[in-house]
């Protein structure tokens, strides 16, 4: 394992995310969260304009630049920024503005150009379709291996896009029905193995919501952080948590304190 897995933290500067839609519009309330999960542990903050949960429609690109900007500019002042985007314009405008990694939950070659161009980071997710009618009827004859060579492909188009850093990412919740979200979480594994880094994004989604029994958003932080703990242990190189501060606590336990195969060498302390 080649260090601790980052943590994510997210701020989505939108009216309508399934999580925080409404909570950090404004872009001072939008600065000060992410200061706050600066403050928590987060080794990159997410900046995100447009909600790509399902039944989405698009937003305006200007629009979605008048959220972010402001805040992406703001934020790279006080740590590591990724800007969430599936739009070239956005993401260059970011960059400039500061960010060092784009996070592209389309895994497009026009916006892996942009972050090429200036040798920033990128993230290519997997998505089936688009977020208006991605969860209608999501259908795969394999997912986890049609999943992975897609994000084996646009890794390697990534690095050769001039990515300084390429993550991949299953795309929980993206196209895929609960069998599939499992699937995917479960071969997690190998998709560390296969070399490129993973990062992965369970938080708060509508599939845990269903796994226990119909928790409202707000109520799914036990089974974020319990999906985040196992991805952290399978080997991910970084999360994207809406909860930063459990996430970092969960961390250190996995990570500083492993459990351990053998019997211990001695007493624990009292
Ligand atoms: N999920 C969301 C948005 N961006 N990016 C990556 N790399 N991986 C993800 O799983 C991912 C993502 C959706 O979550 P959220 O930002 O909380 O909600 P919304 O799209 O409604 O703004």
């Amino acid at each position: 394992m080649a260090g601790l897995p980052l943590v994510m933290g997210i701020v989505n500067v939108t009216p309508d995310s399934f999580s925080d839609g409404g909570r950090f519009a404004e872009h001072d309330v939008a600065i000060e969260r992410g200061l706050e999960l600066f403050a928590e542990g987060a080794d990159i903050v997410d900046v995100g304009g447009e909600s790509t949960r399902p039944g989405a429609t698009p937003v305006d690109p200007q629009e979605e630049l008048r959220r972010v900007l402001p805040v992406v500019e703001a934020l790279a002042a006080a740590g590591r920024v990724s800007i969430d985007t599936r739009r070239a314009a956005v993401a260059e405008a970011a960059v400039t503005a500061g960010a060092a990694i784009v996070n592209d939950v389309s895994a497009s070659t026009d916006v892996m150009a942009v972050a090429g161009a200036v040798g920033a980071g990128y993230v290519a997710m997997h998505m089936q379709g688009v977020p208006a009618t991605m969860q209608v009827a999501p259908t795969y004859d394999d997912v986890v291996a049609e999943v992975h060579a897609f994000l084996a492909e646009r890794a390697a188009a990534a690095m050769a896009a001039g990515c300084s850093s390429v993550w991949v990412d299953p795309g929980i919740g993206f196209g895929k029905g609960d069998a599939h979200n499992l699937a995917l979480l479960g071969a997690l594994p190998d998709l560390v193995a296969a070399g490129t880094p993973v990062l992965v994004g369970a938080s708060r989604k509508g599939f845990l919501g269903r796994l226990t029994g119909g928790a409202a958003v707000d109520d799914r932080v036990e089974a974020s952080l319990a999906v985040a703990t196992w991805a952290m242990a399978a080997g991910v190189a970084a999360v994207r948590v809406h909860d930063v501060a459990v996430t970092v606590a969960s961390r250190r336990i996995v990570f500083d304190h492993p459990p351990s195969r053998h019997p211990p060498s001695e007493e624990p302390a009292a």
